[in-house]
């Protein structure tokens, strides 16, 4: 049978959507062309010592001019749908006023290219690209980004809307705001207290501002509107107190800021315990609560691998300089399970548990689309020239495993996105991180299979029982 090749596909519905994922930065380079202005990642790439080896997205997988061959790899790949993202700077170049047609024009012709494939397209609208004259202006920390972030919506539907009916206004609002405001691994790179909890609320408000938006601008109903987050699953080091502690300011940090509000009416209860005299914050308003939890259709999860966290001291002795994520925690490597090249433990059961508990902790979840998931790997072509990621291979099955788990003890999940189609340029860590499952070769821009692309193709292939190409005589190799 062909589940009897692919176990993971045990208990998934029969119309599980099946998807590959990219964001625009990440792929399309073409950074000046058409009018595109800068974002907040073209100016933090020029900084010295932001991201490995210098990179920068001015050419990545230079898939402006390239999306045609690219959508040729998902058609052939057997893809429902395919997730990208909307460049902002190039629709709003300054991020205000008046649309520049040129950069829409670049989504009209990707949207028609993957329909003509019939592949169904999802639209993430913000995945990090700030407007870098928007920053000038204070960026997230101020409530008139959130209103613009709306208005940005409004002119990209008013253009799409009538064939895009996937819309996620906000990829990870926690990278945005704490990594873009208080780490500062990503742009940004600011390291703030108050300004970064004032991000994570403004973040929040421009989604519930879009989300009306894209509502006004769908008069026949026919949009399905969420926001796509990366939940965590916090495992304490030990049972002691203190870790155990340690664990819930993690989860006010990383779930609850965006949960509670969005899904359950209320700002989290752990923010004074988390953020002491930082927490709380005059960037709230009367009605904000309302806004951000109006209803969903779908919520976006990215899901990667699960942190271990201990107690630790302050990073800095000093109040004044307190940054929002120095919430006296520390992440601890694991060596009880396999790494991937950017040190994540591979431990899929972790996806069911988070899946689990989420739904039990917030009944009023919409149902799931598990918008991201995949691994980074050490990639090598082989003398037979091809890439033999059996790495990935495991990982993608052993997630869409544990997926199902979840699905079977009731969790209502409706889709899968594998990151990524491409191997691309992964924020700080530059291109020396490869998720794709497609290599490509950046100094020709050759794009490569790797055997997880087909791997993928097949199980797609078995889902749907079409049986289009023949079972293997051989036995599996361990997929
Ligand atoms: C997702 O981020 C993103 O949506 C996607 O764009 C990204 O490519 C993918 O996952 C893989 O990372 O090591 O200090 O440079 C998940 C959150 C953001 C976590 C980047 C790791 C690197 C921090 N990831 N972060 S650092």
């Amino acid at each position: 049978t062909p589940q009897g090749r692919f176990p993971a596909l045990t208990g998934l519905p029969a119309d599980f959507v099946f998807g590959a994922a990219t964001a625009a930065y990440q792929i399309e380079g073409a950074h000046d062309e058409d009018g595109r202005g800068p974002s907040i990642w073209d100016t933090y790439c020029r900084e010295p010592g932001r991201t490995a080896g210098g990179a920068t997205g001015d050419i990545a997988c230079d898939h402006y001019h390239r999306y045609r061959e690219d959508i040729a790899l998902l058609r052939e790949l057997g893809v429902d749908s395919y997730r990208f993202s909307v460049a902002w700077p190039r629709v709003q170049p300054t991020g205000t006023g008046p649309a520049d047609p040129r950069g829409l024009d670049f989504y009209d012709r990707l949207t028609d290219e993957l329909l003509a494939a019939g592949i169904s397209p999802a639209a993430t609208l913000y995945h990090w690209d700030l407007p870098q004259a928007l920053e000038d202006r204070g960026g997230w920390r101020v409530r008139e980004t959130a209103e613009r972030f709306a208005a940005y919506a409004a002119v990209t539907a008013d253009r799409l809307g009538d064939r895009v009916h996937r819309w996620i206004t906000l990829n990870e609002p926690f990278c945005s705001a704490f990594l873009g405001y208080a780490t500062g691994r990503h742009a940004p790179g600011a390291r703030e207290g108050r300004g970064a909890l004032a991000a994570a609320h403004h973040l929040l408000v421009g989604h519930g501002l879009a989300v009306r938006a894209l509502r006004a601008a769908d008069p026949s109903g026919a949009a399905r509107i969420g926001i796509t987050l990366n939940p965590d699953r916090l495992l304490p080091a030990t049972g002691s107190p203190a870790d155990r502690a340690a664990a819930r300011r993690a989860e006010t940090l990383h779930n609850e800021t965006w949960f509670d509000p969005l899904f359950a009416g209320r700002y989290p209860r752990g923010e004074a315990e988390t953020w002491g005299e930082l927490a709380g914050g005059g960037h709230r308003r009367d009605g904000d609560l309302a806004l951000i939890g109006a209803p969903l259709d779908f919520l976006g999860i990215n899901y990667y691998r699960p942190l271990t966290v201990a107690e630790a001291p302050h990073h800095d002795p000093d109040p004044a300089a307190r940054t929002a994520t120095d919430i006296r925690v520390a992440e601890l490597p694991r060596d009880d399970v396999r790494l991937t090249t950017m040190g994540w433990p591979v431990d899929p059961h972790a996806l069911t548990d988070l899946l689990l508990d989420l739904t039990a902790r917030y009944p009023e979840l919409p149902p799931l689309l598990i918008t991201e998931n995949g691994s980074a790997e050490a990639d090598t072509v082989t003398g037979d020239g091809r890439i033999h990621d059996t790495e990935r291979v495991a990982y993608l099955s052993d997630h869409l495993a544990a997926l199902a788990e979840a699905v079977r003890a009731g969790v209502d999940v409706r889709g899968y996105y594998v990151w990524s189609l491409l191997d691309n340029f992964e924020w700080a860590r530059g291109y020396e991180q490869r998720f794709g499952i497609v290599r490509v070769d950046y100094a020709t821009q050759r794009r490569l299979p790797k055997d997880s692309y087909h791997w993928y193709r097949d199980l797609i292939t078995a889902h749907r029982g079409h049986q289009a190409r023949p079972e293997p005589t051989a036995p599996s190799t361990g997929e």
